[in-house]
């Protein structure tokens, strides 16, 4: 098998491997990134930062569920003026690409906080227009195509480096949301963010999160978001990033199968910060059982049924 079989391109970012940490794990600093690319991811997604510093909800912010997390965190973040600085600093010690996670409450606001990312040495800019708590005319701008269209277009024409966009999974046709983003420029997509949900104590007879709801992540969502990556890919060309859900090979090569490109890690981490080097080396141990000589020979095989 060739040495760089896990090595993959798409939509201008190289990776040497096709795990990446997904927004919202490991917080802002340089070191945690750093840490992260040690334990063997092939890119870093940051949290979603936006053009004023945050400082989020109340706890808690997280409560676990059966099988998963389920948070609102309600974006807290530096603000892009401070965080530029450790984009930059993390530029000079991390050796994968950097994707900077960027939210905003206008088309305008993405588009100013993508472009001082990219300028401060961002390889890739991903959209957070699913975050469960900014919203425009009622809902999520990633749940209203002319809105996200709008967003994509200007945050697109602003920037110089590669966009993707993370979807929402609240929604009746995932690939209603798909399209209105590949059509404005998208490079490429990331399916999915959490799922909406609720946890509610029968002792206190009250919601548990102080923002009452939040998105459910982990093992939970995956069949979901690989249904979401499904059916994407059954619709259009554009390379997807796969994320719920994830914490092994198997689970990994799943994504693939459904097709996704690569796939995003995020509650695992909890559990286990090797855990990309486990799923690297899974993934690469399953290519070679069945004579595959790459990652990109099993993008979207589960198609042929
Ligand atoms: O910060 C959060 O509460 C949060 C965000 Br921005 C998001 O995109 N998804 C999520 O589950 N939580």
């Amino acid at each position: 098998m060739e040495t760089n079989a896990l090595s993959i391109g798409f939509a201008g970012l190289q990776l040497e491997n096709p795990t990446m940490l997904a927004s919202g794990v490991m917080g802002y600093s340089a070191e945690s990134f750093h840490r992260i690319a040690k334990s063997g991811a092939g890119a870093v997604v940051t949290k979603s930062v936006g053009i004023q510093p945050r400082v989020g909800y109340v706890n808690p912010t997280v409560v676990q569920a059966a099988a998963g997390l389920i948070n609102a965190m309600g974006l807290p973040n530096p603000g892009i003026d401070v965080f530029s600085e450790e984009i930059k600093f993390s530029k000079t010690i991390l050796r994968v690409p950097l994707i900077v996670s960027v939210f905003g409450y206008s088309a305008e606001e993405y588009a100013t906080v993508a472009k001082k990312a990219a300028e401060a040495g961002a390889d890739a800019i991903e959209l957070n227009v699913s975050c469960p708590h900014v919203k425009q005319t009622g809902a999520e701008i990633g749940q209203n195509p002319k809105i996200l269209a709008e967003v994509v277009q200007q945050v697109k024409a602003s920037i110089n480096k590669p966009l993707i966009v993370k979807l929402s999974p609240n929604v009746a046709d995932i690939t209603v949301l798909a399209e209105a983003a590949v059509k404005a420029g998208a490079d490429a997509l990331t399916a999915v963010n959490t799922l909406k949900a609720i946890a509610i104590d029968a002792e206190t007879m009250l919601p548990i999160l102080a923002n009452v709801k939040g998105g459910l992540s982990g093992a939970a969502v995956k069949p979901v978001a690989l249904r979401c990556v499904y059916d994407i890919a059954e619709k259009f060309e554009v390379p997807i990033i796969g994320c719920g859900g994830v914490s092994n090979w198997r689970d990994a090569v799943e994504f693939f199968l459904a097709g996704a490109s690569a796939v995003q890690i995020g509650t695992a981490v909890a559990d286990d910060i090797e855990v990309f080097r486990s799923v690297t080396k899974g993934v690469e141990n399953y290519l070679r059982k069945k004579h595959y000589r790459s990652v990109k020979e099993i993008v979207g095989l589960a198609h042929r049924k």
